[in-house]
């Protein structure tokens, strides 16, 4: 069963006067439980070694879908975690001395600790090495013995354990290693790879081509975006090879046993991939989350969520996941992230300047799905103090400043100043373009809803900056320091103003609380927006425009604790150069 949103783009193509109605009669509609549902998942991260910004990204985007879900009055389950066995882990644990069990403590802990700083808002946070996962595999992989599709066989070819992936002749290549060494190399990962001969159980994924293109063909958007699915259908035109489901024990301790034969280890990936039923309730009560199931990978593992997990699934007569959403990378400086390079990026380390806020809009502002993306320390802290200190944070200031609002207070709109048709002879101020922020602004939840749902936050963010630019526009073009407040006229068109820019920077507020949680609840809470007043169906822009009540009216302004955004520091440029402090009428 596809999950449908029955309310999406429900205000995207409405004339103005009908967008109010149009939001109710949404909110009506008889949505069936499941379709209020939504469960979204990251990859589960290895744990061989710290988390990076790769990591951070992948689970920033997966909150980022989680959050709007439930401002949209869903119940969404989100869940993210640590994949702690196999040889890779086994290695690492040897190499630092550990037991493998208190390794995988301390680097899952690593992982928690940087998502609960970044405002990971998971629900669920899933170790392989938890009892509850070690009976969803043992039961997942029963099920799939009982139907024929594993077989006692024996496995010849290429092995990386970096990727703990196999790889067919065609998929390896020749390279050299630091020390000269000719070496063989997956093509696709730049990993080494090496010769492998065992017995283990094999499972029948040859079988299963037909049906994964049928899938495919008839759910077109089931990978996401259309740059991966064709990727994967381009994999899928040659044969798949029967995949190898387990290693001997001897070589491999470190994984869950293959149940009733304590010689074998049950393959790290199939283990691996069983967490996201894990999280579901399987093997008992799973088909309520299961049935909505999505989940957010790297394009580094989209073979094994485009080809071997749907093969699984289908082999154990289960549904398969709604859609798989596919990002690309970030590099650093142009570079790929690695170790030996030393150009790791430390998530923890930098939110500590640019804060965690800070960290989660570079990520999303400048990530794409469909492209590697770089990360440059100077190019974040420009974004930042361009977009969110200059841009929305001096908007915010201009409409909040005592010496500007000095009642402190959600102005009045007056209907005359601002007329709700642009008339010949009418004693409006308003200007054309002041009409067209309006149009702009009321059309935005739908354009960031769309932008939200197929994970394209980044113009999402395009599109919130662009308005937040007309309303800083709309403030310089009518220069209110520059009205008198003593004369009515005047007076009237001042708070018009003013209460139209608090107006636009409620719905940027609320648009960006999957994106900047801290940053929008300081501002909202600012404006004297409540709690319950923020969610997506609050987005209720302008009312008095249509001569409806508006709630916030005449009420008192929140407490101000402080600058939205604090301006940082370029660290290559402004070294040494006293801190700019932001004029307040510009
Ligand atoms: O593959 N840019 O774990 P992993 C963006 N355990 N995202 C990146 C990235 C980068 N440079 N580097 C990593 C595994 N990622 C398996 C997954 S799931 C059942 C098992 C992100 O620790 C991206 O999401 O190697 C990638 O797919 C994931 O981290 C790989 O993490």
């Amino acid at each position: 069963m596809r999950f449908k949103l029955q309310n999406q783009h429900c205000l995207l193509f409405l004339p103005w006067s009908h967008q109010r109605i149009s939001v109710r009669r949404c909110m009506r509609t008889n949505l069936r439980n499941d379709e209020r549902k939504f469960y979204i998942s990251t990859p589960i991260f290895y744990v061989n070694a710290s988390p990076h910004i790769g990591h951070l990204y992948s689970a920033v985007i997966a909150d980022c879908l989680h959050r709007y879900k439930l401002l949209k009055g869903f119940d969404s389950k989100f869940a993210t975690g640590t994949d702690e066995h196999g040889l890779k882990i086994q290695q690492a644990a040897d190499a630092a001395g550990e037991d493998p069990l208190n390794f995988c403590t301390q680097v899952s802990e690593r992982f928690k600790h940087l998502f609960r700083s970044c405002d990971i808002a998971y629900t669920d946070y899933i170790r392989t090495t938890e009892p509850r996962h070690q009976q969803a595999v043992e039961h997942f992989w029963s099920v799939l013995r009982n139907k024929g599709l594993i077989y006692k066989g024996s496995y010849e070819g290429w092995y990386s354990t970096q990727d703990e992936s196999f790889l067919t002749p065609s998929q390896v290549g020749d390279a050299v290693d630091a020390s000269g060494k000719q070496i063989k190399v997956s093509l696709e990962s730049g990993h080494k790879v090496e010769w492998m001969k065992e017995e283990n159980y094999m499972f029948r994924l040859s079988e299963f081509r037909p049906r994964l293109l049928d899938w495919l063909r008839e759910n077109p958007r089931a990978v996401q975006p259309e740059r991966f699915y064709q990727a994967v259908l381009l994999e899928l035109q040659e044969d798949l090879p029967d995949l190898s489901v387990s290693r001997q024990r001897s070589r491999l301790q470190w994984g869950i046993p293959v149940p009733d034969d304590p010689e074998q280890t049950i393959y790290v990936w199939l283990d691996a991939l069983v967490n996201y039923l894990t999280v579901a309730g399987y093997p008992d009560q799973h088909d309520r989350w299961w049935n909505v199931a999505h989940h957010v990978v790297g394009k580094d593992i989209l073979k094994f969520h485009a080809i071997y997990w749907p093969s699984f699934l289908l082999g154990a007569g289960l549904p398969l996941p709604q859609v798989i959403h596919v990002h690309s990378h970030f590099t650093v400086e142009g570079k790929k992230m690695s170790k030996s390079l030393g150009n790791v990026v430390d998530p923890i380390e930098r939110s500590l300047t640019l804060t965690t806020d800070g960290m989660r809009y570079f990520l999303l502002r400048q990530g794409v799905p469909d492209s590697d993306c770089d990360y440059k320390d100077d190019k974040v802290v420009k974004l930042l103090n361009a977009e969110l200190a200059d841009s929305l944070g001096g908007l915010l200031n201009r409409c909040t400043a005592p010496s500007l609002n000095p009642a402190q207070v959600y102005p009045h709109f007056c209907p005359h100043s601002f007329p709700s048709e642009q008339g010949v002879g009418s004693k409006g101020r308003a200007v054309i373009e002041d009409y067209h922020m309006l149009d702009a602004v009321r059309s935005l939840p739908g354009v960031v809803e769309q932008h939200y749902e197929s994970l394209h936050t980044y113009k999402a963010l395009e599109a919130i900056c662009a308005c937040v630019r007309q309303t800083n526009g709309f403030i310089a073009r009518h220069k209110p320091w520059k009205l008198n407040g003593k004369d009515t006229e005047d007076q009237r068109w001042l708070d018009t103003i003013f209460h139209v820019s608090l107006e636009c920077l409620r719905i940027y507020g609320t648009l960006l609380q999957p994106v900047v949680p801290e940053i929008s609840n300081k501002l909202l809470s600012r404006l004297g927006v409540l709690p319950s007043e923020r969610s997506w169906a609050a987005l209720d822009f302008l009312p008095k425009f249509q001569e409806m009540t508006c709630p916030f009216e005449g009420r008192e302004l929140g407490a101000d604790s402080g600058v939205l955004f604090s301006r940082l520091e370029r660290p290559s440029l402004d070294k040494g150069k006293p801190k700019k402090t932001k004029k307040l009428q510009d």
